[in-house]
């Protein structure tokens, strides 16, 4: 059977958890990574040097990095609506992939530790800044193309949407007001949030306590 190492707090192991959930795979997710540890282990550092969550393994095979394990998955269980052949429309999905981790994981990864994982007295309020005006750019661009259809790619979700929806959630849910910073209100990004919101797997693996 799949297996898939990350604790399920992880937005990157939740990626692959919310597109095995969409395609009804069957697996197992072992916790390890953060409290959990387990990810320095010669075992884990075998499947992972990165020592880091997500890893994949199947049957032998390992992979890691979320939007590659993905990729996969969707590849292997032929999942052509998530990850379409066509090569331009593939392109698309990619390009918005390669963005979700460059630009939007990179942009909010500071305030996120700054305000969920760091006890008050140690909290920067201009490094939480910094990140929040990043984010601000950064969803922006996403609302945008959200303006011109439903999901990132057009009509129905993709890879691009599970790359991206889960920063989305976090965005759209840190406690800013404890450094003052006012989130804009951006409508086609919180209807496209409102639309995956109503997908049962999204409530079960990304709608979940920040922590
Ligand atoms: N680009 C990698 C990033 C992996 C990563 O940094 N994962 C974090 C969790 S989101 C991690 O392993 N942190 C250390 C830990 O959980 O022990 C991916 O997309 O898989």
């Amino acid at each position: 059977m799949l297996k898939l190492w990350g604790r399920a707090n992880s937005s990157n192991v939740q990626r692959p958890m919310w597109l095995l959930g969409e395609l009804n795979i069957p697996h197992e997710r072992i916790d390890v990574g953060g409290a959990f540890g387990r990810t320095r282990d010669a075992a884990y550092l075998a499947m992972n040097p990165n020592s880091t969550v997500p890893t994949l393994e199947d049957d032998g095979f390992t992979l890691w990095e979320s939007n590659s394990i993905c990729r996969y998955l969707a590849d292997k269980y032929k999942a052509d609506d998530w990850y379409p052949t066509e090569p331009k429309a593939r392109a698309v999905v990619e390009q918005w992939m390669d963005w979700s981790n460059m630009i939007v994981a990179v942009s909010i990864t500071p305030a996120f530790w700054g305000l969920i994982r760091t006890p008050a007295d140690q909290r920067e309020p201009a490094v939480i800044l910094a990140s929040a005006e990043k984010c601000e750019h950064a969803f922006g661009i996403l609302d945008a193309q959200l303006q011109k259809h439903d999901y990132v790619c057009g009509t129905r979700p993709t890879l691009a949407d599970i790359s991206l929806g889960i920063n989305t959630y976090r965005w759209l849910h840190l406690p800013w007001d404890l450094i003052g910073y006012q989130r804009p209100e951006l409508p086609a990004l919180r209807a496209w949030f409102e639309r995956l919101s109503s997908r049962p797997v999204y409530q079960q693996v990304v709608l979940t306590p920040l922590t």
